[in-house]
């Protein structure tokens, strides 16, 4: 490790890491793992090399951890040699969550199946794994429904879904409240696979859902990258109605092209530009969360290039943070967006509230002739990206 390299990840920066995405061993629909299966021993031997690349903390399901068919005595024994790998390293558990998708018995859903085994099932499983989150000292509880949707419409009326969807989050909140948690929780959402169609598909379906819940203000958002991606959206614009409306709780950075399959790539390692806004998006509002990284190397790798990804992903999010500063001070950019943002004061404050008064001059005296040169004239941002873009590629600025 170089020492004085300004971009090298340090334990304040905040970076997070799943242990299964470091612990990905390359499987896909199609092929084997290329790494080894993770497994207690790797997973302390990964928390030596992520606390020594200067990450900030590890987040979980509780399958990651303890085998699903772990005895009690097993599951203690698990738990006290993981923290004391924690101790050990200085990292810490910041999120935790449940893995309702991997087993059979939740091939249908789980807080949406419709067998009420399989939710009741659901819950309890989740109600376990929150109290290991909360012994490790999670702040955040985070809920991806991956398995909750449909390939076959005909089997599951969606209101209904929606309904128990919405009867499992609230139980849980319940939960946590009668057991003093101060966790929040954050909803993850995502358009598709493994499900055809997953229920409440982007990030403005799942702000929507959490204020028809009993406890909407111990519930907020966890947006991915990938998944806005994989709909074709623009990511940057719903973390930012996430953090408008105060729900963002989380973020999970990585990379992704756009309306393909889950790519979980290394971040910023597409669509640079739209990284670009997304951290500046997140440091120009300060914003105080975990920055998580849920992504995995390229099928393509062993563990040193493992140890690449991870480091590359923080490197980016640094690097990219640097080119926000730069943004903010260079003069050219700055002299555009001063322009573009010029206002009118006495015009706004007669938009900002209605009167009658207002309502009257806007209908009656303010009309076209007012605008009529607004329909021709340029806005110069051809000038204005070009320069993002040589800003981006490092001919600008210093
Ligand atoms: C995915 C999801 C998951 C969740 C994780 C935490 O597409 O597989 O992004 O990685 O984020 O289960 O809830
Ligand atoms: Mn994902
Ligand atoms: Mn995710």
């Amino acid at each position: 490790m170089s020492t004085g390299d300004r971009f090298q990840p340090v334990p304040e920066d905040h970076f997070t890491f799943g242990l299964w995405t470091f612990g990905n061993p390359g499987r896909d629909p199609f092929g084997d793992p290329v790494r080894p299966l993770p497994n207690l021993e790797s997973i302390k031997r990964w928390l030596g090399i992520l606390a020594e690349i200067g990450a900030y903390g590890v987040n979980l399901h509780d399958n990651d951890l303890v085998p699903f068919d772990a005895s009690a005595a097993e599951r203690d024994r698990i738990v006290a040699e993981f923290k004391k790998a924690l101790k050990d390293t200085g990292l810490k558990v910041p999120m935790a969550t449940t893995n309702l998708f991997s087993h059979p018995i939740f091939k249908d859903g789980a807080f949406t199946s419709n067998d009420p085994k399989v939710r009741a099932f659901a819950l309890h499983k989740t109600m376990r794994a929150i109290d290991l989150g909360v012994e490790l000292g999670a702040q955040v509880y985070v809920f991806w429904g991956g398995r909750e949707g449909t390939e076959v419409d005909a089997s599951k009326d969606p209101v209904t879904a929606l309904k128990r969807y919405r009867e499992c989050i609230n139980f849980l909140c319940e939960y946590c409240i009668d057991n003093g948690y101060q966790i929040k929780f954050a909803l993850e959402a995502k358009p598709n696979e493994p499900r055809g169609d997953i229920f409440l598909a982007t990030t403005g379906a799942m702000l929507a859902f959490i204020y028809t819940l009993d406890h909407p203000d111990m519930v907020g958002l966890n947006p991915e990258v990938a998944h806005e991606h994989m709909a074709g959206l623009n990511f940057s614009h719903a973390v930012a109605q996430a953090l408008e409306a105060g729900k963002l709780f989380h973020i999970d950075l990585n990379a992704q092209k756009l309306c393909r399959f889950d790519q979980d790539l290394r971040f910023g390692s597409e669509d640079l530009k739209g990284a670009f806004f997304l951290v500046k998006l997140l440091e120009d509002y300060n914003w105080p969360g975990m920055r998580h990284f849920d992504a995995h190397a390229y099928r393509t790798e062993d563990l040193d290039g493992v140890r690449d990804f991870c480091l590359g992903c923080m490197r980016t999010y640094k690097i990219l943070k640097e080119k926000v500063r730069q943004f903010h001070e260079d003069e050219e950019i700055q002299a555009i967006l001063r322009e573009l943002n010029a206002g009118d004061e006495p015009l706004e404050t007669r938009m900002a509230q209605y009167s009658r008064a207002n309502a009257t001059y806007l209908r009656d005296q303010f009309g076209y002739s007012d605008v009529a040169d607004r329909a021709t004239r340029g806005l110069g941002y051809e000038r204005l990206d070009q320069l993002v873009i040589e800003l981006l590629l490092g001919v600008r600025g210093s």
